[in-house]
């Protein structure tokens, strides 16, 4: 963090030398002008720096503020860190870290507070980057932020004194204060999200900002974070002395181990640090290995990922060729065989990250690959031949994976013989007659009668109906040659024609819009669940491509005289009530979609004049995981309770 500041002193320098050049006049109001004219691009074009101006771009703006604070506890100087959502609709962020520097800038004539917030600098992927990162969006800098909030007030407190300045959407309103005395440390930088600049609301998510707080907490061991709301009720406390150790405990929290406890890696090569936690599980297919680089998600994986790999699959062979577990003429195991049912996390720590890949979350640093693998490969021999008995369990479990592939392998290559294959669609698909996929969609409509209201009320140009009957299989708990043999399911990947798995390819997909429209009660969105896992397991660049959506039906319609209105939700309803009275009117409520005629269908659900539709995002995978693996894996009082803490959450699947 201090090289970055340096580095951005000396951006900041040049920027307004450059400013001083034109503005002849040292004057504060000059100044003013200057400060605005170098933050002006960030308002004109927030998506450029924040990635959206959506909810997701407004919740990065506090892991902006965060990321600081982890850079100054990764520098050693920091062991705590609070982000407060307060009534007024701000968030503050304090940490107990040096304090960010205040004194004057020789050349600028600005405190450094002042460079830091108020001056864009080259930052990420604008510029070199020091120690900073960019991962897609990150390390944008704290100037980004305070020109995108309304106000933003930083609390310095160093040197034996607290200093504070406030600024409006990125212009100083003072100088830095020097204010009362005090032997605190730290800095708190507190803001309000700009309602000019966020379009859908500036309201924070307290259970969005939990689940990324608590995995910083996992990825920097020993360090405290916090998340609190001001006067509510919640309060999150986090810190973990085992570090990725209790992040693969707590992501196995409902699975059974082999092992008695995660096995755990480290090794530091120059200015990198590896560090690999890694367990294997009873009754699990998946594998759940999760990567990051400098605390980011890395979700398209990268060098350290195919380091992982290569060591747990070299290290897995070796072993079962040494102990005879394979004969000679046996193939060599791969590596989804081994990885079946593996959790693991691999955090690498480096001064120079390489983003690539489509998102910039693919590591690039060639030279990692093989520091990662070399501590997989011998940390995971040296278990195995330590702990035979476990090591018999693991080989005899690669080698049960390996004959599940074999016959799901002869599944699939059966559902493409009499599915795929042919050109035939499902029987029960209503298509449409539009061959553009760019301006086709699907419905995917629960029961019978429903879809009747739906295909008669479609546009049939563009509009595919496919109705689902009863309940669609739950994936999470079936392989994939059971789970192929599923009529719902089978309909599903014929329609899309877009194959699944690893041979799922979106550039053939039929509909641009698969679109689940499900009844508004308990049963509806039983099946919604289960469609998104089933997408989420088995046709994951369908979510992350943003080609899936959830239809939003009313739940009520208010009929006064001739006149029907539709309201989506309770509050809606009972503020129409309040501001138009309760005399004269009837109120249904819609149980369910086959309630409606298909009129009404098509203007309220259908029509894209007039409906919503919510996309369902992949915002973190992580958390759609665990989602998906509590809600439909085997242990119900895990289920219940996440289903009560989590109420929100499960509420919009779409986080
Ligand atoms: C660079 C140098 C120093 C502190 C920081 C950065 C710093 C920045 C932030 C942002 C949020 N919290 C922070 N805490 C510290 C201090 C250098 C020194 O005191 O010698």
């Amino acid at each position: 963090m201090s090289e970055e500041i340096k580095e951005m002193k000396t951006t900041g320098a040049e920027q307004v030398r450059e400013e001083m050049d034109i503005h002849v006049d040292g004057s504060y109001s000059a100044d003013q002008i200057e400060v605005l004219e170098g933050l002006e691009p960030v308002r004109v074009r927030p998506g450029m720096y924040i990635g959206s101006t959506d909810a997701r771009g407004l919740h990065h703006l506090v892991q902006e503020i965060v990321d600081n604070s982890i850079d100054e506890a990764m520098a050693g100087f920091c062991d705590r860190v609070v982000v407060t959502l307060h009534d007024d609709g701000s968030v503050s962020v304090e940490d107990n870290g040096r304090g960010i520097p205040v004194a004057m800038h020789a050349k600028v004539k600005k405190s450094a507070l002042e460079v830091a917030l108020t001056i864009l600098h080259a930052g990420g992927k604008f510029g070199t980057g020091g120690y900073k990162v960019s991962g897609g969006l990150h390390g944008v800098g704290v100037s980004v932020v305070n020109a995108l909030s309304e106000w933003l007030q930083a609390d310095v407190y160093r040197d034996g004194y607290h200093f504070r300045q406030t600024y409006k959407r990125g212009v100083p309103q003072t100088q830095v204060e020097q204010l009362e005395q005090s032997d605190r440390r730290g800095t708190v930088i507190r803001f309000l999200p700009d309602a000019q600049i966020f379009d859908e609301g500036t309201s924070f998510q307290y259970d969005l900002l939990r689940n990324r707080l608590r995995q910083l907490a996992f990825l920097n061991r020993g360090l405290t974070i916090v998340i609190r709301e001001e006067h509510g009720r919640s309060e999150d406390s986090f810190c973990y002395e085992g570090g990725i150790i209790s992040y693969v405990e707590y992501l196995d929290r409902d699975r059974e181990s082999v092992q008695e406890a995660p096995l755990y890696l480290s090794s530091v090569k120059d200015d990198s640090s590896v560090e690999v936690a890694l367990e294997f599980c009873k009754e699990e297919y998946r594998e759940n290995v999760y990567s990051f680089a400098n605390n980011i998600v890395t979700a398209e994986g990268g060098v350290h990922l195919v380091g992982f790999k290569n060591g747990i699959t070299r290290a897995m062979n070796d072993y079962a060729r040494e102990f005879k577990f394979l004969k000679p003429t046996d193939k060599n195991l791969e590596g989804e065989e081994v990885r079946e049912g593996v959790t693991a996390v691999i955090s690498v720590k480096l001064t120079n990250p390489q983003f690539e890949g489509q998102t910039k979350t693919k590591l690039g640093n060639a030279e990692i690959r093989s520091v990662v693998e070399n501590a997989v490969y011998s940390g995971v021999q040296t278990y195995l031949q330590e702990n035979p008995a476990v090591a018999k369990t693991l080989v005899d479990k690669c080698l049960m994976a390996r004959r599940a592939r074999e016959a799901a392998r002869k599944a699939r290559e059966q559902v493409r013989k009499t599915a795929l294959g042919s050109t035939s669609l499902p029987g029960k698909l209503w298509d449409c007659s539009s061959r553009d996929p760019k301006e086709c969609e699907i419905y995917l409509v629960e029961g019978d009668s429903a879809g009747g209201s739906a295909k008669q009320g479609r546009d049939s140009r563009f509009q595919a109906i496919l109705p689902l009957r009863g309940k669609i299989l739950n994936v999470e708990k079936t392989r994939v040659d059971r789970m192929m043999a599923n009529a719902e399911i089978n309909a599903m990947i014929t329609a899309f024609g877009a194959g699944y798995d690893d041979e799922f390819d979106a550039s053939k997909l039929r509909y641009d819009r698969i679109i689940c429209m499900t009844d508004a009660d308990v049963d509806g969105s039983h099946i919604r669940t289960l469609l998104l896992t089933f997408f989420f397991r088995h046709m994951r660049p369908l979510i992350e491509g943003g080609h899936v959506y959830i239809a939003q039906p009313p739940l009520y319609k208010v009929s006064r005289g001739k006149t029907d209105l539709y309201y989506y939700s309770d509050e809606e309803l009972n503020r129409a009530l309040e501001e138009q009275g309760r005399t004269g009117i009837s109120i249904q409520r819609y149980k369910g979609l086959g309630e409606m005629d298909y009129n009404q269908l098509w203007d309220t659900t259908m029509n894209p004049e007039t409906r919503t539709l919510l996309k369902v995002t992949m915002e973190d995978a992580i958390v759609a995981d665990e989602i998906f693996t509590v809600l439909m894996g085997d242990q119900v009082e895990p289920r219940r309770q996440f289903i009560e803490d989590n109420a929100k959450l499960v509420a919009n699947l779409d986080v």
